[in-house]
């Protein structure tokens, strides 16, 4: 069997409490190392004065991991400046937030370029590459550059933007054209897997072969939707752990009768966190007979906070959390119980369970695994109601959620509304739909559907059979 090498930004390696400190995507991807007898390569999420070019190798869980430090300059240039402050907001639609900044694109060019200088001896002719998300989209390439001949893939983990933003973007077609080295490339859904084709039809003139994969640039990849899972039986086991069993009995205690709306997402403008709380708002004053019967958890915790957007949605988020409860509360009811803490992965599994309606609002979220995990955390014989906007990958698989608009927020008020009010027989029937989709389609399905796709690109049977063209080739 040949190895897997994962390259990611950062490494998450297993701790000494196990698997279950880790999150799904963690879990899998060690999982997988193990059994392929891999490396997990990326950075340490250190800086250093000067780059040395030194690997660090440790062996975690069983996992082979090795990293690398940074300069100051790489991570202000790499990460805080082309992947979060250019690729990320501009890859959710937010150009008004993009930072188009020349030396942002030329760290991230040097960054990876780093990266494959550093992994380029660790790799053996067999070794199958898997490239992590768009800290990475350039490594394919650099490595290439450097002689690598290995089946090498690349998964995205946010949206594809639509043809119009991508180009919005210096050196757009660059950044495509990085894309055309893998072998396989990844998404969550067809429909950001149709936007990437979309650009590479239309903006550049490529072609679409009857397999499925698109050529450009005197290159041919195969773009395909693999959607991410989570880790559903493990993560439902943990709602009946101690540390589960705790959190629920200490939400439903302090529930006080009341039902219990649940939002929990990284602190990020692309979650809609802001409209989910004016959507509430909105609900409380259209139906004001909900108000202390009702009350909102909203668990956002602060990630990227070298970066200004990010300072700006946390203030934003306790000045409206802050406005809405000062207007309504009364001295035995507040509106939004806003916390900003990490909790362990048990006590998030007791807190959804506790749970009766999921709030998973997103402007743009490539998948989403919050909606899975709210689901993974229900009580069969009597469980809460996902509401899921239209605009997160999940919703293309989560269709038995109330799916929602969520600039609209009559549209989400309403749908906060019918899961407060449905009926017992329809919450199990959609719970057991959702549940059922979530145990299929699982961590390890989807990273073993990636890795047999990478496997086959390698066995060439793709190059081989040398397809006929099946689309038009696009005006270029
Ligand atoms: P994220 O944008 O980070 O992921 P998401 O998929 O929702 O978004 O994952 C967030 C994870 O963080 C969940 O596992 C959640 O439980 C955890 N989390 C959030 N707040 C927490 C808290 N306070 N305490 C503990 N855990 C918390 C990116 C993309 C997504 C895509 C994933 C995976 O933006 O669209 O689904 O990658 O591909």
């Amino acid at each position: 069997m040949s190895r897997l090498i994962v390259v990611s930004n950062r490494v998450t390696p297993p701790g000494p409490e196990g698997a279950s400190s880790q999150g799904g995507l963690a879990m899998a991807m060690s999982a997988a190392l193990r059994e392929y007898s891999g490396i997990w390569f990326g950075w340490s999420g250190q800086s250093t004065p000067e780059f040395t070019g030194e690997i660090s190798m440790q062996s975690a869980g069983g996992v082979t991991v090795a990293t690398m430090d940074l300069e100051e300059q790489d991570i202000q240039e790499y990460y805080n400046g082309y992947a979060n402050g250019t690729l990320w907001p501009l890859f959710h639609y937010r150009i008004d937030l993009t930072q188009y900044e020349r030396s942002f694109g030329a760290g991230y060019e040097r960054v990876n370029a780093r990266f494959a200088d550093m992994l380029m001896p660790l790799i053996e002719p067999d070794d199958l590459i898997w490239v992590q998300d768009y800290h990475l989209i350039p490594l394919g390439r650099a490595l290439r550059e450097r002689g690598a001949k290995n089946a090498i893939g690349f998964f995205l983990h946010i949206p594809w933007p639509a043809r119009e933003l991508m180009a919005t973007l210096p050196q757009h077609r660059q950044l495509v054209e990085a894309m055309f080295h893998y072998d396989v490339v990844g998404f969550h859904t067809d429909d950001w897997k149709n936007a990437f084709n979309n650009y590479v039809l239309h903006e550049v003139g490529g072609m679409q072969l009857t397999d499925g994969s698109v050529r450009a640039f005197g290159r041919t990849t195969l773009p395909r939707a693999f959607p991410i899972g989570i880790d559903a039986k493990g993560f439902a086991a943990l709602k009946q752990s101690d540390a589960g069993i705790e959190s629920y009995t200490r939400m439903t205690e302090s529930k006080a009768g009341r039902k219990m709306l649940l939002g929990v997402d990284r602190l990020d403008y692309s979650k809609g966190i802001d409209e989910r709380l004016l959507a509430y708002e909105r609900l409380l004053n259209d139906s004001p007979e909900l108000k202390r019967q009702i009350f909102m958890l909203q668990i956002s915790t602060a990630t990227r906070t070298a970066l200004d957007a990010y300072q700006d949605i946390f203030a934003r988020l306790d000045s409206i959390s802050g406005r809405i409860n000062g207007s309504m509360a009364e001295m035995d009811w507040i509106p939004i119980r806003n916390v900003h803490r990490m909790h362990s992965r048990e006590e998030l599994a007791g807190i959804y369970r506790a749970a009766d309606v999921g709030l998973v609002t997103p402007l743009r979220d490539g998948m989403n695994l919050v909606a899975k995990e709210f689901v993974a955390g229900q009580d069969e014989d009597d469980p809460g109601v996902l509401v899921l906007s239209r605009f997160a990958g999940a919703a293309s698989q989560m269709r038995e959620a109330l799916i929602v608009n969520p600039f609209s927020q009559e549209d989400v008020a309403d749908g906060i509304r019918r899961a407060l009010a449905m009926p017992k027989d329809e919450r199990k029937r959609r719970w057991r739909a959702l549940m059922d989709g979530v145990e299929r389609d699982d961590v390890v399905a989807w990273r073993d559907s990636f890795v047999q796709a990478l496997e086959s690109a390698r066995d060439g049977g793709r190059k081989k059979r040398a397809p006929r063209i099946a689309a038009t080739r696009g005006e270029g």
